[in-house]
């Protein structure tokens, strides 16, 4: 059988808890209006189904990842995030998913652009999204890549093997500074936010301010139309605040409501990614909130139980249960890296239809 215009090599790639359309750059059209047309056909859409794509239909997997050979010798491959909305047929790279980042490795060495090695393979990603640099260790025993393994991630059913990544740098990626506002506590429609980008530009508020638990169930809170109503007024006035400008066609700032833990972890959250509720939450954006629970005096610090210590192992408590970040502060009390344990899954390649 042949198909008419033929297919693009493509992969999908459960990374994190996410799942996602890693391509290579190479086999993409440069121009990016015919990138992003050609994307969002793969997709799928405008349709909240995305059943004419291969998107499934919510934010977490409709997300791609395009891959190239890195120029500089310190990095091994670069990595642009793409978020494509399912019904308003947009493709931002205004956001980083660390997430489909757990997937680059993979991809990276099954498209022979690294070498694995015999035991463990370190990958060192440039996120093209902010520039920052993350450094992916992936099981490779026999210099093959192994996803089977006892590492469970909540949001993902299942075991796989552990991609630890470790994040160098990524204080004011997006927004220029950790606390782009200039400011540790904004108010914005009288209630008091905290603006932070520690790799992800997210406002965290107190879920009681909006007549919340926090508990609520990522459902419930979708269905609550004056909640996203009143979270869109203010993650307006503070995209602008936080140097994002007109963010309405924007995937970030994330909104993060939050409430003191209530499982051993260091804060309980909510979020929106920026309109849909995550099921759990995004792995830059838990590394943000966590960044935010030392920032004293906030309202996220007065809820948060810190644990003492320069390595500081947190558990961002969420809907699906909770993310470990381990954050490394230098003597001045400054986060210096971040790191997440992840899990990946190569689900099929071949070549996609645009
Ligand atoms: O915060 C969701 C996800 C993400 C992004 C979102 C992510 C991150 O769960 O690094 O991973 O916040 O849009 O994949």
């Amino acid at each position: 059988m042949s198909l008419q215009g033929g297919g693009i090599p493509c992969s999908l790639i459960r990374g994190g808890s996410s799942r996602g359309a890693y391509f290579q750059e190479k086999h993409l059209p440069a121009d990016k209006i015919e990138r992003d047309a050609l994307l969002l056909r793969i997709m799928g859409g405008p349709d909240a189904l995305q059943v004419d794509g291969i998107g499934g239909g919510h934010p977490l997997t409709s997300k791609v990842a395009v891959i190239r050979p890195s120029s500089d010798v310190e990095i091994d491959v670069d990595y642009l995030f793409l978020q494509i909305d399912p019904l308003k047929q947009i493709v931002s790279s205004a956001q980083n998913c660390g997430n489909l980042l757990a997937g680059v490795g993979i991809f990276a060495i099954q498209e022979g652009l690294i070498q694995a090695q015999p035991d463990e393979t370190r990958v060192r990603v440039q996120m093209l999204n902010s520039q920052a640099i993350c450094h992916l260790l992936l099981r490779t025993p026999g210099g093959e890549v192994d996803t089977r393994g006892d590492t469970s991630i909540d949001g993902v059913p299942g075991t796989s093997a552990p991609i630890v990544c470790n994040y160098l740098d990524i204080a004011g990626s997006s927004c220029g500074a950790l606390l782009p506002t200039g400011n540790s506590v904004d108010l914005f429609d009288g209630m008091e936010a905290t603006c932070v980008d520690n790799g992800m530009p997210v406002v965290v508020l107190r879920a009681s301010d909006f007549g919340l638990s926090g508990v609520e169930s990522p459902e419930e809170l979708d269905r609550n139309e004056a909640l996203k109503q009143q979270l869109e007024a203010v993650r307006l006035q503070a995209g602008r605040a936080m140097n994002l400008g007109d963010v309405r066609n924007k995937s970030v700032p994330k909104m993060c409501l939050v409430a003191a833990p209530l499982a051993g972890g260091v804060i309980m959250t909510r979020t929106f990614i920026p309109h849909v509720c995550h099921k759990s939450i995004g792995v830059l954006g838990a590394v943000s909130v966590a960044t935010a629970c030392l920032a004293l005096g906030t309202p996220v610090a007065e809820l948060a139980q810190v644990p003492e210590g320069r390595r500081k192992r947190m558990k961002v408590e969420h809907p699906g249960g909770a993310m470990e970040v381990q954050l490394d502060l230098d003597d001045a009390g400054k986060v210096v890296s971040a790191g997440v344990v992840r899990t990946a899954r190569l689900l099929f390649t071949g070549e996609v239809m645009g």
